[in-house]
């Protein structure tokens, strides 16, 4: 038997603006539910939860930590996630996994944009506040929760509202028992007397919860309407069955640091949050890739769902969620995205980086294995090998901001890749292009930090020391006349000669590639020389002749030229081709031709004059806006030079401070303008001097 069965599992998620406490509340929990002895700061870089020298480094979260407690017989994963918006894709796979949201907000400021980006994150799960920081003094708790209450309606509902707040005798009232507990430095809580001063207050509240409530139902709304008073009974039903179902949003608070309110919220968590078992739908995916909902069963096959991989000196780790029957330890699995067997010899929960190894896990129940070697993020494995049940994957945004990665060292390119891709396993919003054309190694993350921290993950974990710099851009280059050119190539002196020579009318195309024909007449050049003149005029539109760049869209017809009996070869018809490629372009009034994309950027509406503003300063052609999904966004569609969206990622997130999203695909390749055109012809001849 498991020890914790599913109905005694909650699965949580901590998400929230950077910096508002979510690894400090997980720290909290982890010291009262005594899975560590002492209490840590993310200041001190000693928390159970930023475990990652990159947290400790930065102070912040940068990836997704798994600890768990026991609380009251339950046993709570608690799932710390990053803050920081180059890191959502950690947050999403925090909440794949999670039964319930708790969004942490501090009580200084309010709603933020990482609040905001929480709740959008989690719409499809229950959600609750945590208001931390009461403690400070300029915490003001109903500032916070009237920010709240604007931003996401009347859902968000009051349950602990805390007075005193910034003080010594800072304390907490229960709006559903009406007891008021004030809590000492170890956590422990004691009843105090609700002060007459604070007696309006906390009425008020109450109203806003009847209010929340009420709109759970018809029928408690009459009520609310008649201001007759709801019952016990009544307010503990409407609200354990909207917050299952996500109609309200109960709002705790406390301090994570002081340790005050945090017991409150895991016995709520341990008696009222829901259990895998209350959540037995599950996404899955068929062949086709089509999404559709089936109900999982605790004692069917055991499967499971792999959420986050860890590679570190010791191998690599496997986070996963049991998501049907029971899984034992030595079981052979299938993996179902490439029919690998592997074994689970070991079985673990966590707490960070400490682990302790199980003999089963419940259905529902959050683990950790290792050394499985086929595995990855987004995978089903079953125990059932002829199982056809996949779980649908976490959806992550796409990568788009680019970098170029320059080894410091010569040579170390093998070891670089080979850590990149060790890197990319555990990070899918990240990617990777070995960039024949520029010769750059290119990385795509979503923010210029995530590159950061993968830089010097590559440095400590891989032992590479590596550079940035900006992605070249690769150019393209092409004719607009059509004209007539020839090109002889002749070494007649002593022993055998070389003779080619052509004549070829060259045009703009319409087609990426060389359209090759002829039109000789009378056999001036041998048919059997035509496939070497195509070969060299192929070859030469590897390089063009403005900046090096290679040659699209030309139409060559050769027409005529001659031929010597004994000299004349394939290579000296190549090398004909090859100068009257040169002269073509020459005559035909060369242009340089740069990539543009289709972008497509979802923004707040009241951003959009910043937004065109700015598009229009990186030359961009705005398509059109049009709504989204989202309450109260826009999306802008323009078309954009590559060339001018090298920093877009970064500049986007300052003008909507994050709460801006873009995706953005090469389209067709333009003709650059006269001015832009000359500064990279001049750029590139530099650089190509310079070696
Ligand atoms: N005064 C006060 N500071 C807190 C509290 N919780 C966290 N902090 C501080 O807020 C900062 C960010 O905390 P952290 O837990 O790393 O936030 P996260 O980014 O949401 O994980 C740190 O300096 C913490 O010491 C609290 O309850 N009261
Ligand atoms: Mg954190």
């Amino acid at each position: 038997m498991a020890k914790f069965n599913s109905s005694k599992i909650r699965n949580i998620c901590l998400i929230g603006h950077g910096g508002d406490g979510k690894t400090s509340l997980a720290e909290a929990m982890l010291f009262l539910g005594k899975a560590t002895e002492r209490l840590g700061r993310t200041t001190e870089g000693n928390t159970i939860c930023d475990f990652d020298p990159e947290e400790k480094k930065r102070g912040i979260s940068v990836s997704t930590a798994l600890a768990n407690i026991e609380w009251n017989d339950v046993k709570i994963n608690i799932l710390d996630t990053p803050g920081y918006f180059d890191f959502i894709g950690e947050v999403k796979e925090a909440l794949r996994v999670a039964e319930t949201a708790v969004i942490v907000v501090e009580a200084k400021s309010g709603v933020k944009v990482g609040t905001e980006l929480a709740w959008d994150n989690a719409k499809d799960l229950p959600k609750a506040f945590f208001v931390n920081k009461t403690d400070d003094e300029n915490s003001n708790f109903d500032e916070t929760f009237e920010s709240l209450r604007e931003k996401f309606g009347t859902s968000v509902c009051p349950m602990y509202i805390p007075f005193n707040e910034g003080t010594e005798d800072l304390s907490y009232y229960d709006l559903l028992t009406n007891v008021a507990y004030k809590f000492d430095k170890m956590g422990k809580r004691s009843e105090v007397v609700l002060p007459e001063s604070q007696k309006i207050r906390m009425e008020n509240y109450q109203k806003q919860l009847d209010e929340s409530l009420a709109e759970t139902s018809e029928e408690l709304m009459e009520k609310y309407f008649m201001e007759e008073p709801l019952t016990g009974e009544e307010k503990n039903s409407a609200l354990n069955s909207g917050f299952l179902q996500g109609t309200i949003s109960p709002v705790f608070s406390g301090s994570a640091i002081n340790l005050s309110g945090v017991r409150n919220l895991l016995y709520v968590i341990s008696e009222s949050f829901c259990s895998p078992l209350d959540k037995k739908e599950q996404s899955v995916i068929d062949a086709e890739g089509k999404v559709s909902e089936i109900t999982a069963s605790e004692d069917g096959p055991a499967s499971i769902f792999v959420f986050k991989t860890l590679a570190d000196q010791f191998g690599k780790k496997t986070f996963f969620k049991v998501m049907n029957g029971t899984l034992k330890k030595d079981t052979v699995m299938t993996n179902l995205t490439n029919g690998q067997q592997e074994k689970f010899a070991r079985l673990a929960t966590c707490v960070g980086t400490k682990e302790t190894a199980v003999d089963e896990l419940a259905y529902g129940d959050i683990g950790v294995t290792v050394k499985l070697v086929n595995t990855n993020i987004n995978d089903t494995l079953s125990s059932d090998s002829s199982s056809k049940i996949k779980y649908a994957p976490i959806e992550l945004p796409k990568p788009y901001f680019c970098m170029a990665i320059v080894p410091k060292e010569k040579g170390d390119e093998d070891k670089i890749s080979s850590g990149i891709s060790r890197l990319l396993e555990e990070d899918y919003t990240l990617k990777y292009h070995n960039n024949p054309e520029t010769k750059q190694m290119c990385i795509y993350g979503l923010g210029d930090t995530q590159i950061d921290v993968l830089c010097s993950r590559l440095k400590n974990r891989f032992g590479t020391s590596i550079e940035l710099e900006p992605a070249k851009v690769p150019y393209r280059e092409t004719i607009k006349k059509k004209v007539q050119v020839e090109g002889k190539h002749k070494k007649q002196s002593g022993g055998h000669g070389q003779y080619g020579h052509v004549k070829i009318e060259f045009s703009p195309g319409e087609e990426e590639g060389l359209v090759f024909s002829e039109s000789v007449f009378g056999g001036a050049v041998p048919k059997n020389f035509y496939p070497a003149v195509e070969k060299g005029l192929q070859e030469s539109m590897a390089k063009g002749i403005l900046a090096g760049y290679p040659v699209i869209r030309l139409k060559a017809n050769l027409y005529d030229g001659s031929y010597h009996d004994v000299d004349s070869s394939e290579m000296s018809f190549k090398l004909a081709a090859n100068l009257a490629f040169k002269e073509g372009m020459r005559q035909g009034n060369a242009v340089l031709l740069e990539p543009i994309g289709s972008l497509k950027v979802v923004i707040p509406d009241n951003m959009m004059g910043d937004i065109i503003g700015d598009l229009n300063k990186r030359r961009g052609r705005i398509m059109g806006t049009d709504q989204t999904d989202r309450k109260g966004y826009t999306v802008v569609a323009a078309e954009v030079p590559l060339a001018e969206m090298g920093t877009y990622a970064i500049q986007l997130r300052a003008m909507t401070q994050g709460r801006g999203s873009y995706s953005f695909d090469f389209e067709r390749y333009d003709e650059s303008p006269a001015e832009v055109a000359q500064k990279v012809i001049a750029e590139t001849k530099k650089s190509q001097e310079e070696g």
